[in-house]
């Protein structure tokens, strides 16, 4: 990872800083820097308001529910994950700053199309993760993680993406939820913004976001207790505190990996997401879901782990491969690779 300049802290109660004031602050603490990473982030900003709108009238129009087709997942695809995916492609395919894009809607790697300028970094993106709750109105989020090309200029190839997260020179999610948030890094700490409807801006409202070293909150779904290995068990009981070695956690479920993953980061907590019988590999994504959110972790001092390695050391082999994963509270991750690892 490329050595990292001191964090920029403020006190919001003072000022108002929009997300793009704050992208330069940022810049100016890479003096080498070419802009081409803060025009990256600027765009996914604008797609994120867009997407928020969407989000929000989605109970409005007649976007709501399925559209018919399904992804590389097998999943039936929500007419707003395709709406999603399309405005991030669209609004992030013609800067220059971009070789390519995966997306977790798309089979195979996007590329920047005929005429645009190709540029030195990579994106990866979930454009709607958990979008099954979108009926129902529960929070549900975008993921991003962007990459430096490897070699060459030109087009982007599967060697750009299958790079460990490690490698990462940003990432970052958005939340719509009560309201819409987008929290991201760039290796210098973590840092949330909110969006102002009315001015249509996202203002610093969470600087230098730190997790708690141990957490209040578990979020893992029990459904799957029975296809769980003895050690995962065994872990699980010690988050309950059945084992007498620590208080029992409060479990919190929303089913949208973002929406749990951001009351953790904020409050404390681990999410897991254990390999199961019927999915040994786990469910959730490495590439575009596992990877930037477990940057973001280690960012605001926590850990992710997928129960043997950091995530961050994983080397992908596949564009959409899965991965089990506890991430969180460092001390909750900790307890984790002590008795995952061990058997
Ligand atoms: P399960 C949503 O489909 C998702 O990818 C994540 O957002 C969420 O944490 C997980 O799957 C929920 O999976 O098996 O508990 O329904």
């Amino acid at each position: 990872m490329p050595d990292r300049p001191s964090r920029v802290v403020r006190n919001t109660s003072t000022s108002v800083v929009t997300i793009e004031r704050f992208i330069i602050e940022q810049e100016e603490l890479h003096p080498g820097a070419s802009g081409s990473l803060s025009g990256i982030l600027y765009d996914l900003a604008l797609a994120a308001k867009m997407i928020a709108n969407k989000v929000r009238s989605a109970g409005l129009a007649d976007i709501i529910g399925s559209a018919g087709a399904s992804n590389i997942q097998g999943e039936v695809q929500q007419k707003l994950d395709v709406i999603a995916n399309e405005t991030i492609v669209k609004a992030m395919d013609h800067g220059g700053r971009l070789c390519g894009m995966a997306s977790e809607e798309v089979d195979e790697i996007i590329p920047i199309p005929q005429g645009f300028k190709t540029g030195d970094y990579f994106l990866l993106f979930d454009p709607l993760d958990g979008s099954s709750n979108i009926d129902v109105n529960v929070p549900v989020g975008t993921i991003f993680s962007v990459l430096q090309k490897k070699g060459g200029p030109g087009p982007a190839t599967l060697a750009d993406a299958l790079q460990p997260g490690s490698a990462q020179v940003a990432a970052g999610y958005v939340i719509y939820g009560s309201s819409t948030m987008l929290v991201y890094t760039t290796g210098t700490g973590v840092h949330g913004f909110t969006l102002d409807p009315l001015l249509g801006e996202f203002l610093l409202s969470h600087p230098d976001i730190r997790i708690p070293a141990q957490g209040r909150y578990l979020s893992v779904n029990d459904s799957y207790a029975q296809l769980w290995s003895d050690p995962v068990r065994a872990l699980m009981a010690r988050y309950r505190g059945l084992d007498g070695k620590r208080e029992p956690m409060n479990v919190r479920y929303v089913g949208s990996m973002v929406a749990d993953f951001h009351r953790n980061l904020l409050g404390g907590g681990v999410f897991a997401y254990p390999a199961n019988a019927k999915s040994p590999k786990g469910k959730l994504r490495l590439l575009y879901e596992c990877n930037p959110l477990a940057f973001i972790c280690e960012q605001a001092g926590g850990a992710a782990t997928d129960g043997q390695r950091r995530v961050l050391d994983v080397v992908p082999t596949e564009l959409h491969q899965r991965t089990p994963i506890y991430i969180g509270s460092r001390d909750d991750v900790d307890a984790a690779t002590a008795i995952l690892a061990a058997n």
